[in-house]
């Protein structure tokens, strides 16, 4: 849906007022008719907004539930192209499905689709990622980058590093990242990224980009992963505005995009080792049925770990089929 200045300058008049203000006073502000208030306020309320509407009193705006609206994100969002078109959905399979296919049907760099709740949200090799509705960010982006196959994981790398950093601007956590592609706060995981991408022999059609964050929730919910898994709120001790967080990772992700656009790579892994939680520990990675055990050291330009193994033999490991372990070190 694409909105006009009436709808903007609506929206800001009722964030703005404190409880009701009436039809006519925002019809005078904006020197329109009271039917098109009526227009933009219906308009809003198909976008997710919730709005009062009383005979006398006029509109109010109901607290936002911080819901992941693309209307909210935008606003104050700066970036070029990441975040530019966004699609919600309250409830869809998974966003990196829809994703992949508005890819197909040709939706432009930089597109994002969120949602509140997943039905089918998946992590790595078909594992399922769990999320209550309205409590975390799930989110994919497209990206069609002019590079060969091989160097679609500096995405992941790259968004990774975004992520990292956005949760340090809005909490000041520190939070790491486990190669390939979690993101851990202490010893407990607190989000993912999966990155998927339909490609040629040596050229890539699109990649999509999926983040699954733990926001505000408490995971002890699901016994799967009540003892691995945390969120920021339960780290931080009080819940944080979603919106602002997703806004913060749009604008890191454009930037590290930006420097993987211009060949500047290096700098990304550069600030990714030392964000790594894996770097000088010992880890086991299981490999297409075939396990290693080594130092992982670092990782390369095309987001392959370089594990050093007991021989003192350095190895590239390629993060597509891998899962890792850390032992004791
Ligand atoms: P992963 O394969 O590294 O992680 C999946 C594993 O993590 C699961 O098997 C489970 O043990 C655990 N897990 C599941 N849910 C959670 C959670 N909320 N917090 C912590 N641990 C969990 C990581 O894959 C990549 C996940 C990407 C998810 C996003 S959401 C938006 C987009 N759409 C979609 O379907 N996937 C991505």
């Amino acid at each position: 849906m694409s909105f006009t200045n009436n709808t903007k300058e609506v929206l800001r008049l009722l964030k703005d007022a404190e409880g009701y203000i009436s039809g006519e006073r925002v019809a005078r502000g904006l020197n329109i008719s009271r039917a098109a208030v009526w227009k933009q306020v219906c308009k809003l309320r198909k976008e997710g907004f919730c709005i009062d509407a009383q005979p006398r009193l006029g509109y109010r705006m109901v607290i936002p539930p911080d819901k992941l609206i693309p209307m909210e994100i935008k606003d104050g969002l700066k970036t070029s192209f990441v975040g530019q078109e966004i699609f919600y959905y309250p409830k869809t399979e998974s966003t990196n499905l829809i994703a992949k296919n508005m890819a197909m049907d040709g939706s432009k760099e930089g597109t994002v689709v969120t949602a509140e709740e997943q039905t089918k949200g998946r992590g790595r090799l078909d594992r399922n990622w769990l999320s209550p509705a309205y409590k975390n960010i799930l989110m994919s982006i497209i990206f069609r980058p002019e590079v060969q196959p091989s160097q679609v994981f500096s995405l992941t790398m790259l968004t990774s590093l975004a992520v990292v950093k956005a949760i340090k601007t809005i909490t000041t956590l520190n939070a790491l990242i486990k190669w390939p592609n979690d993101i851990y706060i202490g010893s407990k995981k607190i989000g993912g990224i999966l990155t998927e991408f339909s490609a040629e022999q040596d050229r890539v059609n699109f990649v999509i980009v999926g983040v699954g964050l733990n926001v505000n929730f408490d995971p002890s919910i699901y016994t799967e992963i009540k003892d691995t898994a945390t969120s920021l709120s339960k780290a931080l001790g009080k819940e944080i505005s979603r919106v602002e967080l997703l806004r913060s990772i749009l604008e890191e992700i454009e930037k590290g995009y930006n420097l993987f656009k211009e060949g500047r790579v290096t700098q990304i892994r550069n600030e990714w080792d030392t964000h790594s939680l894996i770097a000088g520990k010992i880890v086991r990675i299981t490999s297409f049925g075939i396990t290693e055990e080594g130092v992982a050291e670092s990782v390369d330009e095309d987001g392959c770990l370089i594990l050093l193994d007991y021989k003192g033999k350095r190895k590239r490991i390629f993060s597509g089929d891998v899962s890792l372990k850390m032992m004791a070190s």
